[in-house]
């Protein structure tokens, strides 16, 4: 089979729901198609989030990609719905407060013409996420914080919202209370609930977005990873993309995401680039208390993979086919 229709038979495969390569089994075509580098195969279109709430915004951007809408649509749709979710504690509207009773956001988004745009230390916006994206499509700049952010999106007519949620400041008041007791907020192995989103379009284009309002009780001021591109984010179409969640601090320190597309771009499978960052970043701390941290990749072959430093970390995967949350492979077993 020539390199053509080697493609058009994967393309193919496409059209019928095939959900596996269709050299999947054939270790002949499979090693042609490694060496062919071939770009699009029967995964296209797909799209993974982190964590459990991935699904519902999976949901949203295979609206858009299922009817040959773009990656960057996708991924911001779906942010959106975790955004506006009342119940999700580390996303949007619901998120936790600094210590000084303030919701900060932090997001941001990426393309496969390495476009991006970011915001960080937002007060009072509904969707940080389409804040980035207007800054990286109308502005000359990258990222806008705190006030500077916020002017922007008023000035923009972004939705306004009022932060924290009764139940929260609630929750935060009592923590006040308590909080000569504890030095740093607990991090959860198994729950966080910051969304990163990675899609590939049917034209096989990858895009990217991250959004949070970051630390519960953070030093008002901090910005995490998820805002920071190459640490939370990051996408290059020449190999694929990646995004984090977890203690953003330890993901900084290893340009998390930027790290884990570059062992891609070496050879490493999603998968293996996601457990060797994550071993990376392990190494690089003495103290793992409270270090849970886990990436999401994507290649250009629709391939992906994820790995986290404890268990407790899943992801929502959507292909052509069907639905699923996987539980992603993690390092440390409980400590
Ligand atoms: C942060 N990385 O601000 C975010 C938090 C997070 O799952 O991802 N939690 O550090």
């Amino acid at each position: 089979m020539d390199r053509r229709s080697f493609v058009r038979a994967g393309m193919l495969g496409v059209a019928a729901g095939v959900t596996k390569p269709l050299w999947a089994g054939s270790p002949l075509l499979e090693q042609q198609a490694e060496q062919e580098q071939d770009r699009f195969v029967a995964y296209m279109p797909v799209m993974v989030s982190t964590w459990k709430h991935g699904m519902e915004a999976n949901k949203a951007g295979w609206e858009i990609l299922k009817n040959g809408g773009s990656s960057l649509d996708a991924v911001e749709a779906g942010a959106r719905v975790t955004e506006s979710d009342l119940s999700n504690r580390s996303v949007g509207i619901g998120g936790m407060p600094d210590r000084e009773g303030h919701v900060t956001l932090d997001a941001c988004i990426m393309d496969w013409e390495s476009r991006c745009g970011a915001v960080a230390y937002l007060e009072g916006i509904a969707h940080p996420v389409s804040v980035a994206r207007h800054i990286m499509e109308n502005t000359p700049h990258v990222m806008l914080v705190g006030s500077g952010a916020k002017k922007y999106a008023l000035k923009n007519k972004f939705e306004t919202i009022k932060t924290p949620l009764p139940a929260v400041k609630k929750e935060w008041k009592q923590w006040k209370k308590d909080q000569n007791k504890v030095e740093h907020p607990e991090v959860n192995h198994e729950n966080h609930d910051t969304i990163g989103l990675l899609a590939m379009d049917t034209n096989g284009r990858i895009s990217g977005a991250c959004t949070t309002s970051g630390w519960a009780y953070k030093l008002p001021g901090r910005v995490g990873d998820s805002p920071l591109i190459g640490a939370g984010l990051f996408i290059d179409q020449e190999v694929g993309g990646a995004v984090a969640t977890g203690l953003g601090e330890s993901i900084i320190r290893i340009a998390g995401s930027h790290t884990v597309v570059e062992l891609m771009r070496q050879g490493r499978t999603p998968q293996e680039a996601c457990r060797e960052t994550v071993e990376r970043l392990i190494r690089k701390h003495k103290d793992l208390t409270g270090l849970q941290c886990g990436f999401i990749a994507m290649d250009t072959r629709g391939r992906v993979g994820a790995y986290s430093v404890f268990n407790g970390f899943n992801y929502a995967l959507r292909t052509n086919l069907d639905e699923q949350l996987v539980d992603a492979e993690y390092n440390r077993s409980w400590e």
